[in-house]
């Protein structure tokens, strides 16, 4: 992984899937692989991107930055507390579409859905608005939650009024909004449990991620379809609260290496690439048997500095690596 470029809009290779998946960053400060963590800036910042709903030649569905770019899941949106992002969103598909997103800010005009009439016809362009904001007292005295958090955007309306094929045929993504201090990783993953598959995969390919021990690693999770699932990582943990880390010693939230999870669940964690536990392949499956046994599983590839990974043969990943670009 080299060093993240967090200003601009960046194609990352992501291993097996859709060969390059989008990334849209917002952050406005650059990471660098050397030195202490970085932390997200504060917000307040207002962006507009273009995002296009399009058919994939396999007859998903997916929405990308650019027209023909359309990647399963979608481009991963980052945000500060703060901003605002105006989505020109073209639907290019020949049947209705929409986005809505789960966690932040919008009027119904930007709910992406046929009862709020914030759906878009086949060719057809919408601006969305999503804002966020930053937590604080309101007058009552109570306290406002922020906007912080690991979210997630989907279609509304493609096959029913809740989207169900769409979001069965990839129409998802990432959405995540930091909050001023956040600490940001040198690479995101976006892991999607879609009834028995990962990221609209076929079962028992992957998608892998790859790392170099010492990487800070994020990945969000999200969930959608029909099922209930337990994700789990090997030989990483994390804390079950609103960054995956803990703040401090006195932190009293669970650390765990497994999470139940169902339809439209999203969260997400940073993990130190192989702490403790070195180089190698740490498999991540759903952890209900029959599942993992179908094949929703995937593995974190911890390299050593050198790129080798020990005991790793890739060929025992069944029907995976074929797919890979190296
Ligand atoms: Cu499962």
């Amino acid at each position: 992984m080299g060093a993240l470029d967090r200003r601009g809009f960046n194609r990352r290779v992501l291993l097996g899937g859709a060969a390059v998946a989008t990334s849209l960053s917002l952050a406005p400060e650059a990471r660098s692989d050397a030195g202490p963590a970085q932390a997200a800036p504060g917000g307040g910042e207002v962006r507009r991107i273009k995002l296009y709903a399009e058919k994939l030649a396999d007859g998903q569905m997916g929405y990308g930055l650019e027209k023909g770019s359309a990647t399963i899941p979608g481009p991963l949106i980052e945000l500060n507390e703060g901003d605002t992002l105006h989505i020109e969103f073209e639907n290019t598909m020949d049947v209705r579409a929409s986005l809505h997103v789960h966690g932040l800010d919008y009027e119904v005009s930007s709910d992406g859905t046929k009862l709020n009439k914030s759906d878009v016809e086949p060719g057809g362009t919408r601006t969305y608005t999503w804002r966020t904001h930053t937590p604080g007292r309101r007058s009552d005295g109570t306290w406002r939650a922020g906007s912080a958090g690991y979210w997630h955007y989907h279609d509304h309306v493609v096959g029913t009024e809740h989207g169900t094929t769409g979001i069965r045929k990839g129409l998802y993504g990432a959405v995540i909004v930091r909050r001023k201090g956040d600490i940001l990783p040198d690479a995101t993953h976006t892991i999607v449990f879609n009834d028995l598959l990962i990221n609209n995969r076929p079962p028992h390919s992957g998608p892998d991620f790859e790392a170099t021990v010492g990487d800070r690693v994020e990945f969000v999770m999200i969930t959608h379809g029909e099922y209930y699932h337990t994700f789990h990582l090997h030989g990483h943990r994390w804390a079950d609260n609103r960054t995956g880390m803990l703040t401090g010693p006195d932190d009293p939230s669970q650390v765990v290496d497994n999470k139940i999870v169902g339809p439209a669940d999203s969260f997400g964690f940073q993990v130190i690439a192989g702490e403790g536990v070195g180089a190698g392949a740490w498999m991540y499956h759903c952890h209900v048997q029959s599942h993992s046994d179908m094949g929703m599983v995937g593995l974190f590839l911890v390299k050593k500095t050198d790129g080798t990974i020990p005991g790793y043969e890739p060929h025992e990943h069944t029907g995976q690596r074929a797919e890979h670009h190296h």
